[in-house]
């Protein structure tokens, strides 16, 4: 099989094009693909066969969990229709007989080195190539340098005190004997409970005379109902193999599949009940976390899967408290990589099975006969470590690899691994990681995201051969924007709460990361496309050719923001400044229909209270807490043309409970039927009333704030002004909430994002021609960045959006305030548009804001 074997020790006199590093799925793609194009390639692989993680992990009950239909190639469509796979979900033997006869049907094996683990390599600066050692003393040198070694190939060391100490038999899942192991008549133990865990423990338990589960953590896990290719499945693939397969990279995890819009308290409680049991019936690993929208976001709606997970435990598992122990109850569904079984949770029924409790009884050592914990100590013949991996990073760190300067792969890393798109990283010329961090990978069809890495990585060498470049490397600034980009993707999720190996917090002393990226295969092949479609952005390229650079950051607006821009688009709407102002007002409620209804609070009640010319509706908010509270008077958004009431509900609700203030929303009159300074005179008048009146709406004399959001932001803001130069009432603060605070359309921010991000220039001019005449709009009641002075204005929370066009003249007016001496707080939002901060639980990226205004709103009321 090695046809190196005999050749310790020597240095290749051919320059390669390319190494690759292991003969998994990724590997031996990659060759083939490589190959096809050109390039001489050699892969080198530690193991003494092809099969990555399927070579190693022979452990009993090893097999996928994604469907085999579709953890498979693709690219191949005769080997699509030759191989039948045997079961819906394949056992390991099968996926490496898979590897196996794809390696030969490819004639793979001659370019690749078995039994060659790679020692170390270095990045040649002067002649712009890596050199590759090997353990077994070989040489290599190659200009591109790739590692497709796998997401979970590394064990973790494991961390039991006393492991030296055991006379008996150990075994790790992740390197099970090739010859297997029989348990038969044998006291058996299982340290770990992941899915290594969680396959093996029910045939181990009915080979083993005893068998002992130690667990530390319990893992969510549903029946897998295994056993053929289901007839549908396979129909839907036969009519149409390319049509499924293409389904299946445009999705959001690897796999054709329709995602829900549906949340989960939209629906009643039997309902999701329904909707849980069917997740639960399909055997399939993703269907229960695709059961509602929120599930990966709402932790008490994730919480009502976790408790139907938790009845079922209990429903199975006889024994009250070992069914109560196998409950998981420190993590929400998901966050810790969930698992599919095969009575797992009878096997706990078994009387010669038992669980030891780790929490409650940890391991204080494993002696010679067996493993003593602080309450037993327990004799074993043999103990199985099925206590996973150094995920990710572990496996590349692993190596010595050095880039510019000598610097080390593993100290660049040392706060967490830094790439650009999970396929390099600055620092490491001409070095690729195949599903590295940073890329959807082990949140994915592993197979599919492999195949978008090697496609997408082909494609970069031949562009680069095709234009006599040598050299390539991410700029730090394309690679700091990811990194960034990747971060707030996941604090938008539910994953950073668990300590899981997504986290690294699996092994001790590892940084704390969310590894993966959480925006889903189908949208990061789309960034991934258009960094090509942009010239390679944020990618440096030098050899004879020249040198040339498009550098930026792909990815700017939050992963919410561009959801929710491509669902507007997808809708196709008329440009509001197009429709009559009729129109554009019922399209505005009509887009409101639907939407989360924003948190419950004590109380709400409708009223009117005196305008400037007319009585006004208000809608009040009172917080559930006992009062009285201080009040914040809200003004809606909408140009001063567009809104009402339920225009702002939601925020109203969410600024109501933040804050712990009554909420008084006014229904200023609008434009075009009364214009300029009709809202901002109602604005006044309404504050007034409310400042004399707060002790009847179950306010605090004295403690009132004002806020308001876009134009709402103008009233509040001109309202301020209003209110000092009449001397009262007195206001304790202002959050101003994306402000318009001038007329001048032409500030950068709307070259920049007037287009695009739903309030564009167009649309401004729209409102300003509906509300002011060009004579009046520089007035400071108008455009209160005019005003004489901002002196003796109250404390302000001032909040701007990066893609807003009014974000310019909200800094201004923060700044001009700020330089007039009023204490200010300007809260800059990255990644945001004009119509974010308001989307509560729709743009979750956008909590951090809300909670700044509260905690602003309550500054104030205490100052
Ligand atoms: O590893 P794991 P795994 N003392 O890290 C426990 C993929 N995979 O090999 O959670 C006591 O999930 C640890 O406890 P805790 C899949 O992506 C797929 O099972 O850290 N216990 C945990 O219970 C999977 O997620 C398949 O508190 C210790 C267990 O060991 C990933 O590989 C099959 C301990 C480790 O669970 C890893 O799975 C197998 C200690 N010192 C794997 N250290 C398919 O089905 C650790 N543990 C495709």
């Amino acid at each position: 099989m090695n046809e190196h074997a005999g050749e310790q020790g020597r240095t290749d006199d051919v320059e390669l094009d390319v190494v690759v590093v292991g003969a998994g799925f990724a590997g031996l793609y990659l060759l083939h693909k490589l190959r096809g194009l050109g390039f001489a390639t050699t892969v080198l692989e530690q193991a003494d066969d092809v099969g990555g993680t399927w070579y190693w992990n022979r452990y009993p009950g090893a097999r996928c969990d994604i469907e085999s239909i579709d953890y498979s190639y693709s690219f191949d469509p005769e080997l699509q229709r030759t191989w039948t796979w045997s079961e819906r979900y394949a056992t390991q033997p099968e996926i490496l007989r898979y590897l196996g006869h794809v390696a030969d049907k490819l004639d793979l094996r001659r370019d690749i080195r078995f039994s060659t683990r790679v020692a170390s390599a270095a990045w040649d600066e002067a002649a712009s190539r890596w050199t590759i050692r090997t353990e077994r003393g070989d040489t290599l040198r190659c200009r591109f340098y790739v590692m497709a070694t796998g997401c979970l190939s590394l064990p973790k060391t494991a961390d039991v005190p006393g492991i030296d100490r055991f006379r008996g038999a150990t075994y790790y899942t992740g390197r099970w004997p090739h010859e297997g192991v029989d348990f038969t008549g044998k006291r058996v133990a299982v340290i770990g409970t992941g899915s290594s865990g969680v396959q093996s423990i029910p045939l181990i338990a009915e080979q083993a005379a005893e068998l002992t589960v130690f667990q530390r953590t319990p893992n969510f896990s549903r029946p897998a109902f295994n056993g053929p290719v289901p007839r549908e499945k396979k129909a839907q693939f036969d009519a149409d193999p390319a049509a499924y397969r293409e389904a299946g990279r445009w999705s959001p995890i690897g796999v054709p599949s329709e995602p829900t819009m549906i949340r989960t308290f939209q629906v009643s409680a039997e309902e999701r009940r329904a909707v849980f049991e069917g997740a639960w019936q399909s055997g399939d690993l993703l269907a229960m976390g695709s059961t509602f929208a929120d599930m990966g976001t709402n932790p008490e709606a994730n919480e009502t899967a976790c408790e139907f997970l938790r009845e079922k435990i209990r429903s199975i598992v006889r024994d009250p408290e070992t069914a109560e122990t196998l409950c998981p109850k420190d993590h929400y569904y998901g966050t810790k990589r969930p698992c599919l079984d095969t009575h797992y949770f009878e096997t706990f029924n078994r009387p010669n099975v038992r669980l030891v409790d780790l929490r409650r009884d940890p391991i204080q050592t494993i002696t010679e006969t067996g493993i003593t914990t602080t309450a037993s100590s327990f004799a074993f013949d043999a103990i199985v470590f099925a206590t996973g991996f150094d995920a990710m990073t572990g496996p590349i760190v692993a190596v010595d690899v050095r880039g510019h300067g000598e610097q080390t792969l593993a100290r660049r890393w040392t706060d967490g691994p830094r790439t650009y798109l999970g396929l390099m990283t600055t620092g490491f010329p001409n070095f690729f990681m195949i599903t590295g961090p940073g890329s959807p990978s082990v949140l994915s069809n592993m197979v599919v995201s492999i195949e978008q890495h090697v496609d997408w990585l082909s494609a970069c060498l031949d562009h680069m051969r095709a234009r006599k470049l040598d050299v390539v490397e991410p700029t730090p600034t394309a690679e700091a924007g990811w990194v960034q980009h990747v971060n707030d993707a996941a604090d938008i999720t539910l994953y950073p709460r668990a300590a899981s190996w997504y986290m690294g917090a699996n092994v001790p002393g590892k940084p704390r990361v969310f590894l993966p990226y959480v925006g889903g295969v189908d949208r990061y092949r789309k960034i991934c496309d258009e960094v090509v479609s942009r010239d390679y952005l944020g990618f440096a390229f030098d050899g004879p050719g020249g040198a040339r650079c498009h550098d930026g950051v792909v990815q700017r607006l939050q992963l919410d923001v561009t959801m929710v821009l491509e669902m507007i688009e997808l809708l196709g709407l008329p440009p509001i400044e197009t429709l009559p102002v009729p129109e554009a007002r019922a399209g505005m409620q009509a887009l409101a229909t639907g939407r989360p209804p924003g948190p419950d609070v004590g109380e709400t009640r409708d009223g009117t209270l005196p305008g400037a010319a007319a009585p006004l509706a208000h809608r009040l908010y009172r917080p559930s807490t006992p009062g009285p509270h201080p009040i914040v008077v809200y003004f809606h958004g909408g140009g001063w043309v567009l809104g009402d009431l339920d225009a702002d509900d939601p925020f109203c609700r969410d600024l109501c409970v933040r804050a712990n203030a009554v909420v008084v929303s006014v229904d200023y009159r609008h434009a075009p039927e009364a214009r300029f300074p009709a809202a901002v005179d109602d604005g006044f008048a309404a504050v007034r009333w409310i400042a004399a009146n707060a002790t009847a709406l179950g306010g605090i004399p004295g403690k009132l704030a004002v806020c308001g959001w876009s134009a709402g932001g103008n009233i509040a803001a001109v309202v301020c002004q209003l209110a000092r130069d009449a001397s009262g009432p007195a206001i304790a603060g202002q959050v101003l909430v994306t402000p318009v605070t001038d007329s001048d359309l032409t500030r950068p921010s709307y070259v920049e994002n007037g287009d695009g991000y739903i309030l564009t220039t167009a649309l401004m001019r729209w409102f300003w021609d509906h509300y002011a005449d060009p004579s009046d709009r520089s007035n400071p009641k108008a455009s209160p960045l005019r005003a004489a002075t901002l002196s003796g204005l109250p404390p302000a929370l001032v909040l701007t959006c990066e893609f807003d066009p009014l974000r310019d003249e909200g800094t201004a007016y923060a700044n001009a305030m700020a330089s007039a001496g009023v204490p200010v707080e300007h809260l800059a939002c990255r990644g945001q548009i004009h119509t974010s901060l308001t989307a509560v639980d729709v743009i979750l990226s956008g909590d951090h804001a809300r909670e700044a205004m509260g905690a602003a709103l309550r500054r104030f009321f205490v100052a």
